[in-house]
């Protein structure tokens, strides 16, 4: 097998974003985000997306997706704080329930855009926003960081991978 000027530089490339940045990184952030406490979870979540917020862009994450998750959304719009709070903490909690069940027929990728739609909508003054006064515990700000030093390949993964384990998967065993 040869290898190109540009494979080599490619490997060499990548091996010195492995010192940087091991591969585990993306792992050991998820297991870390899953030990938190819900409302920690949710707090971490809200930040990175306030983070992340510019380079998402709406066109990225598909009407078509969103049109799937549009009836839960719209649900969650017309309730109270304290009960949007509660559906939020379900779903971290993977409480089950009518809506966890909802959630959690949801592919992955529209799982995603239901927390992103959650978050516009918190902006607009539409969902419960979290205090300002909120305090992240120390595991919860050290992975938030961690979720900051990912490029933005890693962060979709992590994020992908911690929303689609939210709510309750009806068909699942
Ligand atoms: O009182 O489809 C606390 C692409 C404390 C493209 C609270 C994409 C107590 C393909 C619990 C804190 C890959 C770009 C209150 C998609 C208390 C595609 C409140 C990616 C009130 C989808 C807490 C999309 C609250 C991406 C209200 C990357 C917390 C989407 C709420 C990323 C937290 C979305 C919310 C993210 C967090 C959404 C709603 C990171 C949402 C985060």
């Amino acid at each position: 097998m040869t290898f190109t000027s540009d494979s080599a530089s490619t490997r060499f490339s990548n091996a010195v974003n492995y010192s940087i940045q091991p591969v585990d990184a993306v792992a050991s952030t998820i297991s870390v985000f899953q030990s938190l406490s819900v409302d920690d979870q949710l707090a971490v979540l809200w930040y990175a997306y306030t983070e992340m917020g510019r380079s998402i862009t709406p066109a990225a994450t598909g009407a078509a997706r969103l049109q799937l998750a549009e009836g839960l959304l719209n649900q969650i719009k017309q309730m109270s704080h304290a009960d949007q709070l509660s559906v939020m903490r379900d779903l971290v909690a993977k409480k089950n329930t009518a809506l966890t069940r909802s959630y959690g027929i949801l592919s992955a990728n529209t799982k995603l855009a239901f927390w992103y739609e959650l978050s516009e909508l918190m902006v607009k003054g539409f969902v419960v926003p979290v205090p300002n006064d909120y305090k992240l515990s120390r595991d919860a700000g050290q992975v938030l960081e961690a979720i900051k030093e990912l490029d933005f390949g890693q962060q979709i993964t992590v994020l992908r991978k911690v929303v689609a384990e939210m709510g309750i998967d009806p068909l699942a065993d």
